[in-house]
């Protein structure tokens, strides 16, 4: 925390002189202006330090009870004074045409599109404001790769672009080559036969293009700062070279009110991330309007940042502003400046310099007085800074030098910069499209050498290849080291352990009782110490350690810390104590799930990124999972993310006690809203272990596009040992695991999870007490599936004179007869999902029950037969189906339900 006086000493900040004639002393009452005046003096004259002077002062203040209160932010200037500045090492004028040629191919491409087809969408107005910003980066900054001191090649640098500034990044690549004007023309038209251009930075749709998915808000941000500390744990791990690159992420100023945007920056600071470097392009608006219409963003910013212990660098004001500055002796144009806010900022920007010269500077006559000579259109064209490649080069330049913590540039620019109709004005960020004057304008504000004709057809430009610009352009990018931004796809990583090595699971626990999640923790153990791939696990935890009991597994790899251990655990002679290590293997996230999600995402991309394949372990609540970082979740898809989720204390009524808002019943319905999820329910010890082998070998040793969401409970029981060739039922989703002892059965039960238990367990009573037999399938995946079941099916459809393919579903189930009862400790609209699949003579076979409802606080058998999946509702379930199927005379089912101690009216827990 800083206090003003501290502020001023540490920034060298400079108090406006309280002369005669001065404007600051005319703010000040006549005892407190002699006060300032004494001060003058004192300083001055060389009496007595100024800071000293105000350190002596803000200490008394205490004692009388005089406190001051903190703040966190500096005068509204550049942080860079013009004496500080370097000159500009480009030559500005070539780069302005580059920019301006960017500039005209992104907004023609978004205006042609829209033209064409009318609501197709795209944003000329965020890259408008964006472009210098984005320049300066790639003439001077952004390295594609680095050399080495011996000369050799190192990787370069990571960025997080602005997602709705995506037509800018095209419109460059578009210049430098790599796009054609076929790309451009299908800008938003992705499913065309020629190459199209996602509308925003999309791995998923752009895989050889871009990296990082951002534009849903805040999530670009988050996975920079996590990007950042994942880069520096594999570098302090040994796993990767320690290298100069650096993380560039540019955030949206009405983006830093998403959570996620500023929610973890304290991490930057408190790892020393300083290979992490933000861009705040603070245009003042966001969607609607103003960001801050009644205060101004940047100090909000520099408060948030400075706070959090972030370098922070702003960029206010461009280089036709400094000859004012540097004639208002007296602070009064900076004073004006601080009495305005964003809301006034953008009214002076749209509204032009007669506005300006009236409203702001006509405020005072000295102000007035100083412009005097100036033209309206002058004073129209006083730019912001994030306009001025001479700001932003040196504020990058600073931001690129400072070690220890983590760099925030906050650059003030306009949006719609350069679009006469649309700069500043409300509505900017919806505009696709541009008038013919509007064109016409655009292009000669610009100088784009184009044809009117060309002009008003909005199309795009490339000069020759010989001409200056290009020269430059391609000579910058090459000193810098290629093109950006790029994705490599690089080959499968490494051979996956075969089963065998999975043998102590898949042998069961010899009655032991154990649950998944204990037996997940051994099998991580385990993998931690493989000898090929134990190097790459990464195990994530966001403060649950102990609840999944992964104490043994802290002590055998440690906790990453970038400092080590500074104190002595006390527990420190004990077994497993509190381990954390520089090179510790574990990411301890503390209670974020939206880090924890984001580390994630970082590991389970290395595989491009850090072409070192990684493979993540989240393990957490899974309640805490897709519903609460659902859109994270997302992204990570979209990045091609591979790796285990790992949902723990899974199920409604397995994860007793903690009630509500902690028992999960629905995340493998979220799951399976993800393409490339596969998500699997398992029940015993040698299910998970073959989901696990095999995931291992799809993602990283065949390269398949996926990653797995698992669900482990907490309910102890023995782990039996593998039948016989069971595996490629639990790959697909259902095997039969126990048939009827006596008989054929006329009914069967599925059952996933810890309730398959419950599903055996009716099987027992239905033989035992009614006399029916039953089949028992455990139903791993219903996801999986139901994913295989509609391709078939569209291939069916597709393919009607050609013999009708069948469902992995109906291939298992071929001779299994009756009706079928699915119990899960999931949603019943999980089970569901495979209702279509599941119907014999016009009528649905499947009867579900499943978990809906709030969860509660209590025991699993209380839980279980108030959700109605225990062992007697499955029995009962059965009866009363097998009697409306006419199999069973009606009062004998009546009845059975009574033995079987079911309260027919009960209040249904789905609505209880
Ligand atoms: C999570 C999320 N919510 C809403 C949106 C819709 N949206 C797209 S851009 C935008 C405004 C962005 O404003 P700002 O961050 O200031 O960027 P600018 O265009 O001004 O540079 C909004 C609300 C989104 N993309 N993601
Ligand atoms: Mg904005």
């Amino acid at each position: 925390m800083t206090t003003i006086t501290e502020d001023v000493a540490a920034t060298g900040e400079e108090i406006a002189p309280a002369t005669e004639n001065g404007a600051a002393k005319g703010d000040f009452s006549a005892e407190v202006a002699e006060w300032v005046e004494a001060f003058d003096e004192v300083v001055a004259s060389g009496r007595a330090n100024g800071v000293e002077l105000l350190e002596a002062l803000r200490l008394r203040g205490r004692e009388t009870g005089v406190v001051l209160p903190y703040r966190l932010s500096t005068r509204f200037r550049n942080t860079i004074s013009p004496e500080e500045e370097l000159p500009y090492p480009g030559d500005m004028e070539i780069e302005r045409r580059i920019k301006s040629l960017i500039r005209w191919n992104a907004m023609a491409m978004v205006h042609g599109q829209n033209k064409k087809d009318p609501g197709i969408g795209g944003h000329i107005s965020t890259y408008a404001s964006l472009a210098t910003l984005l320049e300066v980066g790639y003439s001077h900054f952004f390295h594609a790769k680095y050399t080495g001191e011996e000369g050799q090649e190192l990787p370069g640098d990571f960025i997080y672009f602005q997602g709705h500034a995506s037509p800018g990044v095209y419109a460059r690549a578009y210049l430098e080559g790599r796009l054609t004007d076929e790309h451009l023309k299908n800008f938003r038209h992705e499913l065309r036969e020629t190459p199209g251009l996602s509308s925003y930075p999309h791995p998923w749709l752009m895989p050889d293009f871009w990296n990082f998915p951002t534009v849903s808000m805040g999530i670009g941000p988050i996975n920079a700062i996590y990007q950042a500390r994942f880069m520096r744990y594999l570098e302090n791990r040994g796993l990767i070279e320690r290298t100069p690159r650096k993380i560039w992420a540019f955030v949206g100023d009405g983006e830093t009110d998403e959570v996620e945007t500023l929610g973890a920056i304290s991490l930057g600071a408190r790892e020393k991330l300083d290979n992490l470097i933000f861009v705040v392009n603070c245009n003042l608006q966001r969607l609607d309007g103003p960001v801050r219409g009644n205060k101004r963003i940047v100090d909000e910013l520099e408060g948030v940042f400075t706070g959090a212990g972030w370098n922070v660098i702003k960029v206010l004001w461009g280089s036709d502003w400094d000859p004012l500055f540097a004639r208002d002796t007296h602070g009064l144009l900076l004073k004006r400046m601080e009495e305005c806010v964003d809301g006034d900022f953008q009214t002076y920007k749209a509204k032009g310099g007669a506005y300006i010269r009236q409203h702001f500077f006509g405020k005072y006559p000295e102000l007035a007085e100083m412009v005097k000579d100036y033209t309206d259109e002058q004073l129209t064209n006083l730019h912001r800074g994030g306009h001025d490649p001479v700001k932003v080069f040196n504020a990058y330049k600073r931001a690129m030098e400072h070690r220890g913590v983590p760099s925030v540039v906050l650059a003030m620019t306009v949006k719609g910069f350069g679009m006469a109709s649309a700069e500043s004005r409300n509505a900017t960020h919806s505009e696709k499209k541009l008038t013919d004057e509007g064109l016409a304008a655009f292009v000669k504000r610009f100088k784009i050498p184009i044809p009117e004709e060309q002009a008003l057809a909005a199309m795009p430009f490339r000069p020759p290849q010989d001409s200056p610009e290009m020269v430059y352009m391609q000579e910058r990018r090459r000193a810098l080291g290629g093109v950006m931004p790029t994705r490599s796809l690089p080959a499968p990583g490494f051979k996956a352990p075969g089963l065998e090595s999975f043998a102590e699971w898949t042998a069961g626990s010899n009655g032991r009782a154990v649950s998944t999640t204990m037996g997940f923790i051994s099998v991580l153990r385990h993998l931690l110490k493989d000898a090929e791939i134990g190097q790459r696990v990464v195990p994530i935890v966001p403060d649950e350690g102990r609840t999944f009991g992964m104490e043994s597994v802290i002590r055998q790899v440690g906790i990453y810390a970038p400092e080590g251990q500074r104190y002595t655990p006390h527990d420190k002679e004990m077994l497993l104590f509190y381990r954390e290590e520089l090179d510790g293997q574990i990411l301890e996230e503390g209670i974020t799930e939206a880090g924890a999600m984001a580390s994630f995402t970082a590991a389970g991309q290395a595989y491009s990124t850090y072409k070192m394949p990684m493979i993540p372990f989240y393990m957490y609540y899974s309640m805490f999972g897709f519903q609460r970082t659902g859109d994270m979740i997302w992204a990570a898809a979209d990045a091609r993310c591979r790796g285990f989720l790992m949902g723990g204390t899974a199920g409604r009524t397995t994860m007793l006690g903690e009630g509500l808002q902690h028992q999960d019943g629905h995340s493998h319905l979220l799951a399976s809203t993800v393409p490339t999820c596969k998500s699997y329910d398992p029940a015993y010890m040698y299910e998970m272990a073959v989901v696990l082998q095999d995931g291992i070998r799809r993602m990283y040793e065949k390269g398949d596009e996926c990653f797995y969401y698992i669900t482990m409970y907490n309910e102890e029981y023995a782990m039996p040992a593998m039948p016989e060739g069971a595996a490629e039922g639990i790959l697909k989703g259902i095997y039969k695991i126990r048939a009827a002892a006596k008989g054929e059965a006329t009914v069967q039960l599925f059952g996933s999870g810890a309730i398959l238990n419950e599903a055996l367990r009716a099987q027992a009573i239905l033989a035992e007490k009614f006399q029916i037999a039953a089949d028992v399938w455990s139903v791993t995946s219903y996801t999986e599936l139901r994913r295989d079941a509609i391709a078939v099916e569209r291939w069916n459809r597709l393919h009607p004179a050609e013999a009708e393919r069948k469902t992995y579903l109906e291939t298992a189930l071929s001779g299994a007869k009756g009706p079928i009862v699915a119990a899960s400790d999931y949603m019943k609209a999980l089970p569901d999902v495979l209702a279509p699949w599941l119907e014999s003579e016009g009528r649905c076979r499947l009867v579900t029950l499943g978990t809906d409802g709030f969860g509660r606080s209590d025991n699993r058998a209380h839980l279980r037969r108030h959700f109605e999946v225990n062992a007697e509702s499955i029995a009962g379930a059965a009866i009363s189906r097998l009697a409306r199927d006419g199999k069973i005379k009606a009062k004998k089912a009546q009845s059975a339900l009574a033995e079987l101690g079911i309260d027919a009216e009960a209040k249904d827990p789905a609505r209880a």
